[in-house]
């Protein structure tokens, strides 16, 4: 049998006896129970635990219920964790706020047990179902965006990103620079080590390229076999020629072993640079062509070096 945590709910009333044969009931479904005395208790007990479900008195000291509910809300962002007003308040105004506040659920006391067994029920079957969906889609969203072999973004991501870039330092006539890095007398590595070496190489210049990368608006990512990209939004050529050697320096500085390397004894990496102010004249493509010339200077030049 497989092992699954109990729901965890979150009872919140200021009333003791009201908790106390809410505890009982949730406990008798094989709930976990967390108990909260007024509005902002249960706030910080949400925060704290993320519970599966609340239930929510209206009129508590401190905070009421509607005003509780509106923060958790809030709060969760998009966890989507259900809030269940259970109330003695039975007027549509009470009602109205509570699912105005973001309640997906009203009850009013006294409570009818069997009505409120299978709401909750319902609601958990619900949260647990929208929480598989999320986990699934942001798997399939990083399946979609990341290099399975080195972790960091592919080639699909590098487009959109981009696109995406050259968009907005075009709006904000900015420059966009793009470094295309590509090792060095790859294929002698692989034919002296071996193709699993290979991919441990392929790794360990991808972590190089993502330390280089350091601001959070930086995408480094792979762009090819043995070959990277750099994207550094709002960088002039110096700050690009920067990175570009930052890379080279570390790439050199793994200090792996590459004894057919006609460069040196070990692995090393050429890198071509391009800047550009981004306009309607010109495309991504040609900052990506303009880059790749570059490459192709700085491997003719001898390898191990970056050319703009
Ligand atoms: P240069 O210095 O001119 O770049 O020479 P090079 O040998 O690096 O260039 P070339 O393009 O001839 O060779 C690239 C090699 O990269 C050939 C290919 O087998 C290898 N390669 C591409 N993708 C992978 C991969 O995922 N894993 C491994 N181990 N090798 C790869
Ligand atoms: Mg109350
Ligand atoms: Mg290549
Ligand atoms: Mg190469």
């Amino acid at each position: 049998m497989s092992e699954i945590t109990p729901p965890l709910i979150l009872i919140a009333d200021d009333d003791k006896i009201t908790r106390m044969v809410l505890r009982q009931a949730m406990e008798q479904e094989g709930y976990q129970v967390v108990e909260a005395i007024d509005g902002e208790s249960c706030l910080a007990i949400f925060s704290r635990l993320r519970p599966d479900v609340v239930l929510l008195d209206a009129i508590m000291p401190i905070m009421d219920g509607f005003a509780c509910c509106a923060r958790i809300q809030q709060l969760q962002g998009a966890t989507q964790t259900p809030v269940l007003m259970i109330t003695g308040l039975e007027d549509q105004d009470s009602v109205d706020q509570a699912f105005t506040a973001g309640a997906v659920d009203y009850i009013t006391k006294p409570i009818h047990w069997a009505v409120l067994r299978q709401r909750v029920r319902r609601l958990i079957q619900q949260v647990r179902l929208y929480r598989q969906l999320e986990e699934a889609n942001s798997k399939l969203q990083r399946l979609a965006t990341v290099d399975g072999l080195t972790q960091i973004a592919n080639r699909r991501r590098f487009d959109e990103y981009l696109e995406h870039e050259w968009q907005r330092m075009m709006r904000e006539r900015l420059p966009l620079s793009l470094i295309l890095g590509d090792i060095d007398c790859f294929k002698l590595y692989n034919d002296t080590y071996g193709h699993q070496a290979g991919d441990d190489c392929l790794r360990k210049v991808a972590q190089v390229m993502q330390m280089a990368a350091k601001r959070a608006i930086d995408l480094s990512a792979r762009y090819g076999g043995e070959e990277f990209a750099v994207i550094l939004p709002h960088t002039e050529q110096s700050g690009a020629i920067q990175v570009a050697d930052d890379i080279r320096v570390g790439v050199k500085g793994l200090e792996i072993a590459h004894a057919s390397s006609k460069v040196a004894q070990a692995v090393t990496i050429s890198l071509g640079v391009a800047t550009t102010i981004p306009s309607q004249a010109s495309s991504p493509e040609m900052l990506i062509m303009a880059a790749d010339q570059a490459l192709y200077q700085a491997k003719a030049a001898g390898r191990d070096r970056y050319c703009t």
